[in-house]
């Protein structure tokens, strides 16, 4: 028994706005989730502050699974993005204290390393083919075997996952929304000329992927994977909105290029069917977004039964916390298949120290007890929340489109 004597919500922004959730035991021991969702913060706080955290006071620490159930089944109202943030969080919290209590990295408890460390992509963005890939060059220079890239489009004047601060890639901007236009047909053009070049000057022995964020109908979706078969992709992401999950039937039928979703799923009922009829190749799932390291697990273990492999969201947005908690159960899964990677900004590391280490193209989550990360309240209070918005989205004639 180790009691849970108080939590709490930090919210701070080092270079962005971070929803974080510290649980303390009658022991002293503490974990950390994290609770971000982009642009829809204080939600989260809410929901955390007035709903959750005065039911765990009093509860057993050790009863992660228990308590999951609780805060899920507990709600009525279940899933959705705000509810399974915050259980995420709560979740997170618990391996840690779990891990600490047992003095081994959480790993260990997950049930042991699979394999040395877990492979990552890097993001090279560039207005132009030349400079996505002068980009993509510094990464492979870096030690990187995986590269996800994104390039600006002729015709358009802004292009989703290419910023102007290359060293920094964050879509979501202080203030209100930014509004951006887009072409589908422009787009379908350059992608396929994007990649032909990426593997003339790149070569065949870095694995190559592509974000499409949700933005084609199922027909063109086909069509795109169909164009970029030559190129033999690790994953096209993102292909179609996921509400449909049938709609991967479409692009599966007329193209052999690996297909990943589920950076903005929240729970394991969205990748059912994706995973039953094996629709997809990997699962984005994250453990912030989709209720925390045990929902994970589930969906992974369900996966393993269809050759579905992990391919955990990992962007600006999701803390150290949560790539600490992506490193463990990475390294713990046996259909793990790769990890996205993008570097915080340097007041985020300073916020939230970490073990984790990258070394030749794998990420590991280090030997500390726990999950590995920490944060430095103090130097949190420094950075207060600043609203910000991720931009939306128009087609040229106005009319408002998937992000
Ligand atoms: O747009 O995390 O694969 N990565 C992505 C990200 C998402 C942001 C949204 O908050 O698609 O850039
Ligand atoms: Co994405």
């Amino acid at each position: 028994m180790s009691k849970i004597l108080s939590a709490r919500v930090i919210l701070s922004s080092p270079g962005r706005n971070f929803t974080t959730l510290k649980i303390e035991t009658e022991d002293g021991i503490y974990g950390v989730g994290d609770a971000t969702v982009n642009g829809r913060e204080l939600a989260v706080v809410a929901y955390l502050e007035e709903h959750v955290i005065p039911c765990l006071i009093g509860r057993d620490a050790h009863q992660i699974e228990d308590i999951w159930q609780y805060l899920y089944k507990g709600a009525y109202w279940r899933r959705g993005p705000i509810t399974m943030c915050a259980i995420a969080a709560v979740d997170m919290a618990l391996w840690d204290i779990k891990a600490k209590i047992a003095g081994l990295p959480l790993y260990q408890l997950l049930g042991g390393a699979c394999r040395r460390g877990n492979l990552v992509y890097a993001h090279a963005n560039g207005e132009d083919i030349e400079e996505t890939l002068s980009e993509a060059e510094k990464y492979i220079a870096m030690g990187y075997r995986a590269v996800r890239l994104q390039c600006g489009v002729p015709g358009l004047k802004s292009t989703y996952g290419v910023t102007s601060d290359k060293a920094r890639y964050e879509p979501a901007g202080t203030g209100l929304p930014a509004e951006n236009i887009w072409s589908t047909e422009k787009y379908l053009r350059a992608v396929p000329q994007l990649f032909a070049a990426a593997r003339e000057t790149l070569g065949w022995d870095i694995h190559l992927l592509h974000d499409t964020h949700h933005r084609l109908t199922p027909i063109q979706a086909a069509r795109l994977a169909k164009d970029l078969e030559p190129y033999r992709l690790f994953w096209l992401e993102d292909a179609v909105p996921a509400e449909n999950q049938e709609n991967f039937r479409l692009i599966r039928q007329h193209s052999t290029t690996p297909l990943a979703v589920g950076e903005v799923f929240n729970t394991i009922w969205d990748c059912k069917q994706l995973i039953e009829e094996q629709l997809i190749d990997y699962i984005r799932t994250a453990a912030v977004h989709a209720g925390g390291i045990t929902q994970l697990r589930k969906i992974a273990n369900f996966a393993a039964l269809y050759n579905v492999r992990t391919g955990c969201h990992g962007a600006t947005d999701l803390s150290p916390v949560t790539m600490a908690a992506a490193l463990h159960f990475g390294l713990s899964v046996s259909n793990f298949g790769i990890q996205e990677f993008m570097h915080h900004t340097e007041e985020t590391n300073r916020v939230f120290p970490h073990s984790y280490v990258f070394e030749d193209g794998y990420l590991h989550p280090g030997e500390k007890p726990g999950l590995g990360v920490d944060i430095d309240e103090d130097l949190a209070r420094s950075f207060p929340y600043q609203r910000a918005y991720l931009p939306i989205n128009r087609l040229e004639d106005g009319t408002m489109h998937d992000w």
